[in-house]
């Protein structure tokens, strides 16, 4: 099936938030930044005369709590007094038109006093400034005697901007019940649950809706509610309808990134069998704590990415720094973990002699295997995987060493790199989802469920359940938007899992009809076998179309809306004893990629990359191929090329495109996959996760580029990501 969205993604005809017609005593709002990083706030002041103004919203005006700290509450929706970070909102204009109300946030005088900001994981990790408990993953007993290879060293990893297409936005209008929200946000919960807190209401008076968001990323996991709630109080206020949508420059300076971490790690073999790990990740948080406490737990579970290490330790540290708060980007703090032990691989192979990749093999996860937090691994499709990329490998092989034979200037290099990735929240609490299926008298079908599309194709996948179930064609569907009042308590579209969640459920509501529409023809017909299929259902030696069935179902008075609901089965996690089976399954697979390094300029090109990637019984083929290469896509940016610099005062630098470079069409390598994988029992229809896992084979790409540097000659080069081509230069010549 083609993403139900393409034709009006094409045609331009598919609505966001910003594109939504708006009432016409709409008011419009902007936030107003903080412009020092770390400081307290003296005095906020509009004194203008703008014929447009309507209101300057502070702090005081909150009629609830002013609080969004979803983990834990230590973050003001305005700030009362402390200013944390650069861009923190300290006020909320309101105007009547989108143009003044940028003319009176110019004017707006704003008094600080200003501390000195901390910017550096280390240095807010040597003061304390921690959120939260630290957290500790062991398992074994190291011992570095039994190691006849021990390396050691540290790791610095950059963040990442989530530039989704559409920036945060919110449309707020007050109704005769409360609120109608129209936000950007994955989790339409969350904003309906922020929105009571701070106006001080129930939730049942906020309704949010989401018809698709153009692109989240994680970047609207948690950070669209602050917006949203914005938005809800200037309505609150001014009992008009508000619009508060951030341009591009608000969005890259107001918002949190991915974490950038630091990391400390010693790591022994004996033989090519790693038998000894022991890991410190310093994360950098930013200013509060966001989702920052589970984006650390999942560096720690992935800590040993596809390996399996009998012995090992990891603790792990949520910095306090004066940034944005970071926040949940596509792998969630995996790709920090997997990243690490990369690094110390790779310096293992550089130290004893031994290729990477023979150590990657000898060390590579078996179903069976323990990780060390307690789960034991099946349906792993990783030694299938790598024997495929073993035999891509030769013919990368000889094709690099012919090449570097024949060229002085130019370098290439390779480097394999195999993920698994843990499917389901690691809050095991947030792996439910639920599904409303309204069949109407005319056999016409409406779905609606908690999952938000964002670009996804979540719902073209929802649907194919559906329809699979009801064996009906897709043109008698409609998928409704993600709406509080039809689907409640959603978990914010994340984790990888939002198909599986909300698609399971709607199987579970589609069974419920199903089996009151057998047990209607059982009751009329005293059918035998009840089959659905090609629009019609097949009973007993006779048939009747879908839309038959509905009507006659109509008449005979049978209940035609079902509620669904699933949560995943046997899923636990132990936080005292950090043990546990979080995850209802893992997606798995093996890239190799290729780079030429140009010695000279530091420029490379990312030649290819071959994926043998484990998608269990492949649902969509193309929806999963869209998935690896735009994961593939944000992975190589991240190692690569985006470079996101704050000065020591906590300003962002690199704050427009012109300075904060990403992946186009030109930079990418020429892509092959190959699908490999059996039926998965607890994926949708057989499948597995896709959203994130795929991103983290970009990792493939930093070692590449290292390695080409290396085959040129030896280098002495910090693990520092982004390798940006000033890196490389540096490298080559130091
Ligand atoms: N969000 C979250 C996530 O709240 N918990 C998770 O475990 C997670 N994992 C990946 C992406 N988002
Ligand atoms: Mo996400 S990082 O699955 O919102």
């Amino acid at each position: 099936m083609k993403n139900i969205d393409s034709i009006s993604h094409v045609s331009g005809k598919s609505v966001y938030v910003d594109d939504i017609p708006v009432l016409d005593n709409t008011l419009y709002a902007l936030i107003v930044p903080a412009t020092i990083a770390h400081g307290v706030l003296k005095k906020i002041e509009y004194t203008g005369d703008h014929s447009d103004f309507v209101r300057m919203i502070t702090a005081s005006d909150i009629p609830g709590e002013n609080q969004i700290g979803s983990i834990i509450p230590d973050e003001e929706l305005l700030s009362s007094q402390e200013i944390h970070f650069m861009g923190q909102a300290i006020a909320i204009i309101v105007a009547k038109s989108l143009n003044s109300a940028y003319m009176i946030r110019d004017e707006v005088h704003v008094e600080y006093d200003e501390y000195k900001a901390i910017t550096d994981p280390r240095v807010a990790f040597n003061s304390g400034n921690i959120i939260g408990e630290s957290r500790k993953f062991q398992c074994g007993d190291i011992v570095w005697a039994d190691c006849d290879t021990i390396v050691s060293d540290r790791v610095d990893m950059g963040g990442q901007e989530h530039l989704y297409l559409e920036t945060h936005g919110s449309y707020v209008i007050p109704t005769e019940r409360g609120y109608k929200v129209i936000s950007s946000t994955q989790s339409p919960s969350s904003v309906q649950k922020m929105i009571a807190r701070v106006l001080g209401i129930s939730m049942h008076l906020v309704e949010v809706d989401v018809n698709r968001l153009g692109g989240g990323f994680g970047g609207k996991e948690d950070q669209a509610t602050p917006i949203a709630c914005m938005a809800a109080l200037a309505v609150n206020i001014t009992d008009r309808p508000v619009k508060l949508i951030l341009d591009r420059i608000d969005d890259l300076k107001m918002t949190g990134k991915r974490h950038p971490y630091s990391a400390d790690y010693k790591i022994g073999m004996k033989s090519n069998k790693i038998i000894a790990y022991d890991v410190i990740f310093y994360q950098n948080a930013g200013a509060s704590a966001d989702l920052s406490p589970a984006v650390l737990e999942r560096t720690l579970f992935h800590a040993t990415n596809s390996y399996y290490i009998p012995n090992f330790k990891a603790t792990a540290y949520s910095c306090r720094t004066n940034l944005p708060p970071n926040t949940a980007f596509r792998g969630f703090g995996g790709p920090q973990g997997m990243f690490v032990i990369e690094a110390a691989i790779d310096k293992l192979a550089e130290k004893s002699g031994i290729p990477a990749y023979v150590l990657q093999e000898a060390n590579l996860m078996k179903n069976g295997d323990k990780f060390p937090y307690g789960q034991i691994t099946d349906n792993l499709m990783l030694t299938d995987a790598w024997s495929k990329i073993k035999t891509i490998k030769n013919v990368y092989e000889e094709e690099i060493e012919q090449f570097n034979h024949n060229n002085k200037y130019f370098s290439k290099g390779m480097a394999i790199m195999p993920i698994t990735f843990g499917i389901s929240f690691t809050n095991t609490m947030m792996n439910q989802g639920s599904a409303l299926v309204n069949i109407y008298q005319d056999g016409s079908i409406g779905l609606s469920t908690g999952a938000v599309e964002m670009g996804q194709g979540v719902n073209t996948r929802i649907l194919q359940a559906l329809i699979s179930s009801f064996g009906v064609s897709a043109d008698r569907v409609k998928m409704e938007t993600t709406n509080t009042t039809r689907a409640i308590n959603t978990s914010p579209s994340a984790a990888s899992s939002t198909h599986d969640l909300n698609g399971w459920a709607t199987l579970d509501a589609c069974n419920q009809l199903i089996r009151r529409l057998e047990k209607l023809l059982i009751d009329e017909y005293q059918a035998g076998s009840v089959e659905f299929i090609n629009n019609r259902v097949i009973f007993n030696d006779r048939s009747l179309s879908w839309d038959e069935l509905i009507q006659f179902a109509f008449t005979k008075r049978v209940d035609l809306a079902a509620h669904g609901y699933y949560c995943t089965p046997d899923i636990y996690f132990d936080k005292e004893k950090e043990k546990g089976h979080p995850f209802a399954y893992y997606t798995t697979g093996v890239a190799i990629q290729m780079a030429t390094v140009d010695i000279i300029r530091g420029t490379y090109k990312l030649d290819k990359i071959d994926i043998i990637h484990d998608s269990g019984r492949v649902m969509n083929s193309n929806l999963d191929r869209g998935q690896i290469e735009g994961a593939l896509a944000q992975g190589l940016g991240w190692m690569l090329l985006e470079d996101l610099q704050y000065d020591d005062n906590g300003r962002l630098l690199s704050n427009a495109l012109s300075t904060y470079k990403i992946p186009d069409i030109n930079f990418m390598p020429d892509i092959k996959i190959e699908f490999i994988g059996a039926n998965n029992p607890l994926g949708l229809m057989g499948s597995k996760s896709i959203g994130e896992p795929p991103l983290m084979y970009g990792i493939a790409g930093y070692f590449a580029v290292r390695n080409a540097m290396r085959n040129h000659k030896n280098i002495d080069m910090a693990y520092k990501t982004p390798l940006t081509p000033e890196r490389i230069l540096m490298g080559l010549f130091s």
